[in-house]
């Protein structure tokens, strides 16, 4: 094959793979391979600078650094949407429809509202010409260099039979994970975090520097078409999002034809129960006529189509005002801000504190008593305060200043260098902290003691019943019937619950401890390596005790040598067990009848903490049979390195992993190495 052909068909090949990849979700090659069709292509235009074209997938970023976009005009105008906020709402939408339709029942396309920036991209004979922004609607500005450096735009439509002139519409996103990485990296380089999602995009496609751009990690999703040339489109919408799919555009998986209002009213919660679970910010679905005849025949209102509506999810995001804030002190010491906030209905609840994270974001987001503040609540995560409305601030707002004593016990507080996080160094002299610490050990995921509430927590450490997690054994009928809810019913229950719940493991029990930064896993880490002692002749009690005791005893070294312990952790769990009171709770709790299984130990995982990658083929070994040793011993198989990958195994021909390895200082193996490695840790199970 000639060199021409040669770099054509590599052009193809990658083409199709990131068609696989970004628009099906589906990759039919490993990173690696594409990393190295990539890097032949590169290789071969250095030789052969004369057959680059601007719709090679290695020319996405440009090198020049604008002075100002140009303006683009938008042949066909990019409407806006009508909303509906209420279902009534949406019901006068499709009144109004089938009226002028005059017809009973109306299908529409039903697609989720993606919440970023609405982009025009035109393709001519297939090949990206521009990128604008919508603008006003009439005209936009020329964002060109930097939408070519969205991987999921694609350069170059796939096949042949698209029209020579098409527009493409869509918007431009930025899913949470990208956005918080980035924000961390602003953070950490002292600039200002961006505020949402949807400021994050804008602003990243407003960069003059497409190498900027290119850093951001933004998507496309494509909802439409504006102008079309020379070229035939379906009848109905859905069957053109199914066509600019099969041209290699990328369109949400989720979109849906349903029939009439009561459709559209299941879409709609349908969506808005997967809401918290995807990966980007949606503010509400779009509901589309689908037979493009019947859109033509309802026409355009001012600047919005009479045959769409966007039905929006309640606000997540709305603004009231800092009556006051409080400090929170929780399980571990540390204190937390939190703004008690005049009442406002925001993501479908009325929220009346939000927290503050930590005294540097409140002086980062410059919160004053008395602000107008933007508050955000999605899904199920705490409400936060987002930004405050500076425009709006009070004469009388106040600055917030940290308490220099603990605001429920009076004991001091400290903040270690280099920590955000101010604690309290009452340990569980603090009222706040033995409370917390109790929720914590009776928690589902830790002793999983049924019944016993946060609020019935509170109640029995007001009322001296109870001091400490071993005091909850000794809670009786008598004790607790007659509290605050407690009648005979759930009195009985709770005090079934505890009983319970003292056959336990041994990693619930170190959880739920509440020993600093031990969390499931790290727990999990410490019961393999300390469970079932040398259990001959023991009763339950003592091998429990002889567990306990040598964990206890663990020197700061054998510590660091289990998966996923550091010296800081490491350092906590010695200190916790240093501690008298805290080993005479344990005594307490084991001898209330707290215990655990013999059998822990028997599934030890050698290689749990660690994760190690597979480059290149092995040969003596299959790959899936690797990955499951591995996985068999603890460890876990990433597709990816980092600078946390434990080591990188590398086969014959390895890709692009082997010289990031190399970069990162990860360890590599060689097969060889590998199988060693496999044989003698398959020793210890
Ligand atoms: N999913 C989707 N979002 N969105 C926004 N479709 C869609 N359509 C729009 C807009 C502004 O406008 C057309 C209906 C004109």
């Amino acid at each position: 094959m000639n060199v021409e052909k040669h770099v054509e068909a590599l052009r193809e090949q990658i083409r199709y793979h990131n068609y696989r990849y970004y628009v099906l979700d589906d990759p039919q090659i490993p990173d690696a391979e594409y990393d190295r069709l990539l890097r032949e292509l590169q290789e071969l235009e250095e030789e052969h600078p004369e057959l680059i074209t601007p719709a090679s997938p290695t020319q996405r970023v440009g090198d020049k650094p604008l002075d100002g976009f140009a303006e683009v005009h938008h042949e066909i105008p990019m409407l806006s949407l009508d909303n509906a906020f209420d279902d009534e709402e949406l019901a006068e939408f499709d009144r109004r429809v089938r009226e002028r339709l005059e017809i009973d029942v109306v299908e529409y396309a039903a697609e989720p509202k993606l919440d970023g920036l609405a982009i025009s991209l035109l393709y001519e004979n297939g090949i990206l010409r521009r990128g604008a922004t919508r603008g006003d609607g009439s005209s936009g500005e020329d964002v060109t260099q930097n939408v070519r450096t969205i991987q999921s735009i694609p350069l170059h439509l796939i096949g042949t039979d698209f029209p020579e002139r098409l527009e493409v519409r869509g918007e431009v996103i930025m899913p949470h994970e990208g956005f918080r990485l980035l924000n961390e990296r602003q953070v950490a380089e002292g600039n200002k975090p961006f505020v949402n999602p949807r400021n994050a995009a804008a602003g990243s496609l407003r960069q003059l520097d497409p190498k900027v751009t290119a850093q951001r990690p933004l998507e496309m999703f494509c909802y439409g078409v504006g102008l079309v040339e020379n070229g035939e489109l379906p009848d109905r919408h859905s069957a053109i999002l199914e066509r600019l799919r099969d041209w290699g555009l990328r369109v949400y998986r989720g979109i849906a034809t349903v029939r009439g209002l009561n459709g559209c009213i299941d879409y709609y919660k349908r969506m808005q129960q997967a809401r918290d679970a995807l990966p980007f910010d949606i503010d509400g679905v779009v509901f589309k006529v689908d037979r493009i005849d019947q859109q033509q025949a309802l026409g355009f209102v001012a600047r919005a189509p009479r045959w769409a509506i966007a039905r929006k999810f309640p606000a997540q995001e709305e603004l009231t005002t800092v009556l006051d804030i409080d400090v929170q002190v929780g399980r571990t010491g540390a204190l937390t801000p939190v703004a008690r906030l005049e009442p406002v209905f925001v993501g479908g609840v009325t929220v009346t504190n939000a927290t503050l994270h930590n005294e540097d974001e409140i002086r980062r987001k410059d919160v004053h008593i008395g602000d107008t503040v933007i508050v955000r609540r999605a899904g199920d995560v705490i409400p936060e305060v987002v930004s405050v409305v500076k425009e709006r601030r009070p004469k009388d707002a106040r600055p917030f200043v940290m308490p220099s004593r603990c605001p429920v016990c009076g004991s001091d507080i400290e903040r270690m260098e280099g920590e955000a996080v101010a604690r309290c160094t009452g340990g569980l002299f603090c009222e706040a902290q033995r409370k917390e610490a109790i929720k914590h050990f009776a928690s589902r995921r830790a002793m999983d003691i049924e019944g016993l509430g946060d609020k019935l927590v509170e109640q029995l450490v007001d009322e001296g019943l109870v001091n400490d997690v071993a005091d909850l054994y000794h809670l009786d009928i008598e004790t607790l019937y007659g509290l605050e809810r407690m009648g005979i019913k759930s009195t009985e229950n709770l005090v079934a619950a505890l009983e319970a719940s003292k056959q336990t493991t041994l990693e619930r029990f170190l959880f739920a401890l509440g020993i600093r930064e031990v969390g499931e896993v790290t727990a999990r880490a410490l019961a393999r390596t300390f469970g079932a002692s040398s259990a001959k002749g023991l009763s339950d009690h003592d091998r429990a005790q002889a567990d306990i005791d040598r964990l206890a005893k663990a020197t700061q070294e054998e510590l660091e040598a289990i998966p996923d312990i550091g010296p800081v952790v490491a350092g906590h769990i010695a200190h916790f067990f240093g501690q008298a009171h805290n080993r005479d709770v344990i005594k307490k709790l084991l001898d209330a009848g707290v215990t655990w299984p013999l059998q822990e130990a028997a599934a030890a995982q050698p290689l749990q903490g660690k994760t190690y990658v597979l480059t290149g083929t092995l040969e003596k070994l299959k790959r899936n049979d690797a990955k499951a040793r591995l996985q068999a011993l603890g460890a876990k198989v990433a597709s990816s390195v980092s600078a946390k990958t434990s080591a990188v195994i590398a086969g014959k021909k390895p890709g692009s992993k082997l010289a990031k390895a190399k970069r990162l200082n990860v360890p590599v193996l060689s097969e060889k190495e590998f199988i060693k490695l496999l044989e003698q840790e398959e020793q210890k199970i």
